[in-house]
């Protein structure tokens, strides 16, 4: 039997600089996605909106951050949604800034733990995300989830302790366009995959894809995937805060999603970023609801796929 997808609305918008995304969860529902998954033959909950605990007074020296007692408010209600529904079926979480990942890949971390299974993310940015509480500049703290989840140093004592940290070298990361100085450090010294989209126009996103699917089959491994917006470009998703020229295609990001879909390896997603405010009449939703439908098994024909799974053979 198919698991169920289970649905969360997130709408967290103070890790963003501008305002909107509060409005993503909405859109998402507006758009169609229910409908979608339905479709396809899921049994569909969506079990409305998160709502984060009651936050409580926390300051850093770092003055440039903002709503931290929000963000870390929402890490810890977000991360017991995403290990427990983890545990019943997929759960999808529609943003929101990308924030609610501190979360969501915590929780999921935990989750794989508790299974015995090996954990990795795949993570559709223009933006790493790999800032810590002291490094960031701009203080919008969904710039700071990967470093978060991945366990660097600085989170302790404000954020909610990472029981299960993920490993940077389970990381790929893909679409990236847009790093600060002190977030390019750090990557050259961590395991993390990083393909630029200077590594996508010179070898394709389907080869790059297919090796780090690769990597997690062979391990049964379990596997995140959190979508920003502005991954894609921003001439088909106008309607994100942070968008940078340059990135995914329409046909690029439905290939990344078509593969997920036929490695059968992705446990969880994010859809984070959406804001519906600086959207062209919900153009940018639906490209949304679109790709996380082909993720979850639309497909134009049915074809003979590559298989990740090691299935044997009937005799
Ligand atoms: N690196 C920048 C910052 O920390 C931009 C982060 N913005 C994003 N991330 N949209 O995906 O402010
Ligand atoms: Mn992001
Ligand atoms: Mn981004
Ligand atoms: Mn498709």
């Amino acid at each position: 039997m198919q698991k169920p997808c289970i649905l969360f609305g997130v709408p967290v918008q103070d890790g963003a600089g501008r305002m909107g995304c509060d409005m993503g969860p909405s859109a998402f529902r507006t758009a169609g996605l229910i409908t979608e998954l339905s479709g396809l033959g899921y049994n569909v909950e969506d079990r409305g909106n998160i709502v984060p605990t009651p936050p409580r007074e926390l300051s850093h020296p770092n003055s440039a951050i903002r709503a931290l007692p929000e963000i870390v408010a929402w890490t810890e209600a977000i991360a017991e949604a995403a290990y427990r529904a983890s545990g019943e079926g997929i759960p999808i979480f529609m943003g929101g800034d990308h924030s609610l990942s501190a979360g969501s890949m915590t929780g999921l971390a935990r989750r794989a733990a508790t299974e015995g299974r090996e954990f990795f993310v795949l993570w559709l940015d223009s933006h790493p995300d790999f800032h810590t509480l002291e490094t960031t500049t701009s203080g919008n703290l969904h710039g700071v989830p990967m470093a978060y989840a991945t366990g660097r140093d600085g989170f302790s004592g404000y954020f909610p302790n990472v029981d299960v940290p993920v490993k940077p070298e389970n990381v790929c990361m893909m679409g990236i366009r847009s790093v600060d100085p002190a977030e390019r450090t750090a990557l050259a010294t961590t395991g993390v995959t990083v393909h630029d989209m200077r590594s996508i126009d010179e070898n394709g996103v389907g080869p790059l894809l297919d090796g780090f699917l690769k990597r997690v089959a062979a391990v049964d491994g379990i596997l995140h995937v959190s979508l920003d917006v502005d991954f894609l470009d921003p001439g088909i998703a106008p309607g994100v805060g942070t968008s940078v020229p340059g990135g995914a295609t329409f046909r690029e990001a439905h290939l990344i999603m078509e593969m997920l879909h036929d490695s059968g390896l992705v446990r969880s997603l994010d859809l984070v970023e959406l804001n519906p405010f600086l959207d062209e009449r919900g153009r940018t939703a639906l490209l949304m609801v679109d790709l996380a439908s082909s993720l979850m098994g639309r497909r134009v024909l049915d074809r003979p796929t590559q298989s990740y799974r090691h299935t044997p053979k009937a005799p």
